[in-house]
């Protein structure tokens, strides 16, 4: 916990979910001096949990709630710029943002959904990560800073109806392990963590919002909770900084595999 003192972390998808988990871990892990910036397009969810943090730990962690849909260029553009200059000073970024829509198999996969998948889950990531690159590279020893990509089981073994989504994953563990070696003269820490199972706003975003469709996913399961990953994340962001968590797998005990889950019948 001494070892994130002072720092300032940046979480990408941070009003629900997997996201939101990661920004009340690293508060509760180091409460005293910590800066969390959250993001995500809905800023309502963002000053609920600015609200519940103050709440748990008090006033010691300063969270600021930033609308940014990571999918615009230009937002991700203008974010660091804009930010509050006691916030610009970035040391961990978390690429949390992502989502998948739909279930549909090829040649019926809707463009917009295509569209939003790779604009969020691979650019949105890419550009996050070139934005923060910029800050860590001024610091000494070629740069400083970790940089937290969430990928998926999805990205590893790519399912039926899921094309789209496990090929935008695949294009971030590719990418993710390109940074590792071009970074590989830095301090700057690249690192991936990969989620099996979650139970999350997830499926109800991949079902448009039909909670029956998405309660059925995790029927007679027990999936992982997104706290479980964000402890992990906290985790790997505490290390000494010799220490890189390059990539990690995490199933809940009854997975094996994307779609192989024990279920209760
Ligand atoms: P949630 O749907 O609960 O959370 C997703 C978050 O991403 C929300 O905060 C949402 O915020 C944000 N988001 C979506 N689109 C954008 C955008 N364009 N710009 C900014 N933020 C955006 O799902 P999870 O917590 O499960 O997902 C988090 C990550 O974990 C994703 O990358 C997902 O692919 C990955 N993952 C999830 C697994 C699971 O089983 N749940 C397993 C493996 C990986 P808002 O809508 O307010 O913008
Ligand atoms: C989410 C995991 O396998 O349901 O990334 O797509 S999966």
């Amino acid at each position: 916990a001494k070892r994130l003192e002072g720092k300032t972390v940046v979480i990408t998808g941070a009003s629900s979910g997997i996201g939101y988990s990661t920004a009340k871990e690293f508060a509760r892990t180091s409460p005293a001096n910590l800066k969390i910036v959250v993001t995500a397009r809905r800023v309502d969810k963002l000053e609920q949990l600015a609200k519940e943090i103050k709440e748990e730990v008090g006033d010691g962690v300063k969270v600021l709630p930033v609308a940014l849909d990571v999918s615009n260029p230009q937002q991700v553009k203008d974010f660091i710029p804009s930010l509050p200059a006691e916030f610009q000073e970035i040391d961990v970024l978390v690429n949390n943002a992502g989502l998948v829509k739909g279930v549909a198999q090829a040649p019926s996969i809707d463009l917009e959904d295509i569209n939003i998948m790779i604009a969020t889950n691979v650019t949105g990531l890419i550009n996050m990560t070139q934005a923060v690159l910029s800050v860590y590279k001024k610091r000494d020893q070629g740069g400083r800073g970790d940089i937290i990509n969430i990928g998926s089981i999805a990205g590893r073994e790519p399912y039926p109806g899921g094309s789209i989504y496990c090929a935008t994953k695949a294009a971030v563990r590719s990418f993710t392990d390109s940074l590792r070696k071009e970074l590989i003269s830095t301090r700057i820490r690249v690192i991936e963590i990969d989620p099996g199972q979650v139970e999350t706003e997830f499926s109800v975003v991949r079902f448009y919002g039909d909670k029956a469709k998405a309660d059925a996913v995790y029927a007679g399961v027990e999936p992982l909770t997104p706290e479980d990953i964000a402890e992990v994340i906290v985790f790997a962001a505490g290390r000494r900084e010799n220490v890189v968590i390059a990539d990690t797998l995490i199933y809940p005990s009854h997975q094996g595999g994307a779609g192989a889950l024990h279920r209760k019948s």
